[in-house]
């Protein structure tokens, strides 16, 4: 008994030595031991529909490798050519296998018939993303359906659409937008690529080329998406994106990067004139800033960055959340990402579509003059 307490007695101050000793001898972490993010995207999933959707899951699988894809589609051969883990033929019996003829209606029904098969491709994953190109009939006729479906199981279904380019035909334009206004009643959140604008952009390259870098702009909407839930220091996990992304309407993503000396000012003024936003970004009713940079990110960085982002926003009530990702594979660099939600769609209401590109050369004063307490900072 008398040695039993003797001996705790020793174990316990041993213990308490060993503790100190560990204190004293334990490495201090640097300031900057930080890990650099990794992917998990258990949380998401991503559906092709049609053969726009189809295509871009194919560029999807390049860029983001580790998610579930899931395409949907009434053609065979386009079916047939798509890098996907599951994926659905619907409306054999109606189609042949040879695509809805753009023809909404007839996708929307044959969706609707083959409604268990989708219900079995929606797994666990919480977020799951719809790719299509809206004008057609599959990807416009199916994709609300596929949406209503997602959100009966308590998942959010987050929308990423190609608006059809000028010179197709009035009746895909009219096919669009009337789909639009469905789809953003079925979607917790819309994210549209212009693909006109884009593909005038790149028109001086091969074909091929062009519409890849359509295929990049809503596949890079996915990734984007995905990366914020990567953050590390200050971390926004999924759970807060996707109640980010509840039932946000219309919304876009701007990338920007800028390098060396006022890098984060760069950044950030890249990110919100360069990218493609179709709509006005001024409506936002939330703003979701995801910044990353190397081990020479400042905190002053990231507190310009988000009031840069505010004022830009010229809205006071407008609610942000920020995360930071610190990649010390990143040097000298800063990413910003600025993810707007419930923006105001002008057109929506029969107004013409404002040009975020002739707006931002035309105004670009209003914008160049926001004032950016960003620090000089020397050059390393
Ligand atoms: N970027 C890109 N856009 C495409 C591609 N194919 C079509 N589109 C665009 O997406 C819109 C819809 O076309 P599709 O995806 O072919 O239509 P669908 O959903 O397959 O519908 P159906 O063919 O009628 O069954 C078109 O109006 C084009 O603007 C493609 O391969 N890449
Ligand atoms: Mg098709």
């Amino acid at each position: 008994m008398i040695f039993s307490k003797i001996w705790k007695t020793i174990g316990g101050f041993l213990e308490t030595l060993a503790v100190q000793n560990l204190r004293m001898v334990a490495p201090i972490p640097p300031p900057f031991y930080i890990k650099a993010p990794s992917a998990s995207m258990e949380d998401f999933a991503v559906i092709g529909v049609g053969c726009a959707g189809n295509r871009t899951l194919n560029y999807l699988a390049k860029k983001l490798n580790g998610i579930r894809r899931v395409a949907i589609n009434t053609d065979k051969k386009t079916l047939n050519e798509t890098e996907a883990h599951e994926k659905i033929l619907i409306g054999e019996h109606i189609t042949r296998g040879k695509g809805a003829g753009g023809d909404p209606q007839l996708a929307e029904r044959v969706a609707k018939e083959s409604l268990g098969a989708i219900e079995r491709v929606i797994g666990e994953e919480n977020i799951f993303f719809i790719l299509a190109g809206l004008g057609g009939g599959t990807g416009s006729g199916a994709s609300p359906v596929i949406a209503d479906c997602i959100r009966k199981k308590g998942k959010k279904a987050i929308g990423v659409f190609l608006m059809p380019f000028e010179f197709e035909e009035g009746k895909r334009h009219e096919i669009a937008r009337s789909y639009l206004r469905k789809l953003l009643r079925s979607c917790d959140a819309v994210f549209l690529v212009e693909s006109d604008k884009i593909a005038k952009k790149s028109s001086h390259l091969p074909l091929p080329l062009a519409v890849e870098k359509i295929h990049e702009a809503a596949s890079s909407c996915v990734e984007k998406i995905v990366d914020i839930t990567r953050s590390n220091v200050i971390r926004l996990d999924t759970r807060k994106v996707a109640s980010f992304l509840s039932e946000a309407g219309l919304s876009v993503v701007c990338v920007g990067r800028g390098k060396g000396l006022r890098k984060a000012e760069k950044a950030v003024k890249n990110a919100l004139l360069n990218s493609h936003i179709p709509y006005e970004a001024y409506g936002a009713r939330k703003a979701l800033i995801h910044v990353k940079g190397g081990r020479d990110l400042t905190m002053d960085e990231v507190h310009d960055i988000v009031l840069s982002v505010r004022q830009f926003l010229e809205n006071e009530d407008v609610e942000i959340a920020w995360g930071v990702t610190v990649d010390p594979n990143l040097e000298k660099e800063v990413e910003v990402t600025v993810l707007l939600t419930g923006v105001y769609v002008p057109w929506y209401s029969g107004l013409e579509l404002v040009n975020m590109e002739t707006r931002a050369t035309d105004e670009g004063e209003q914008f160049i003059n926001i004032e950016l307490n960003i620090p000089q900072m020397e050059e390393r």
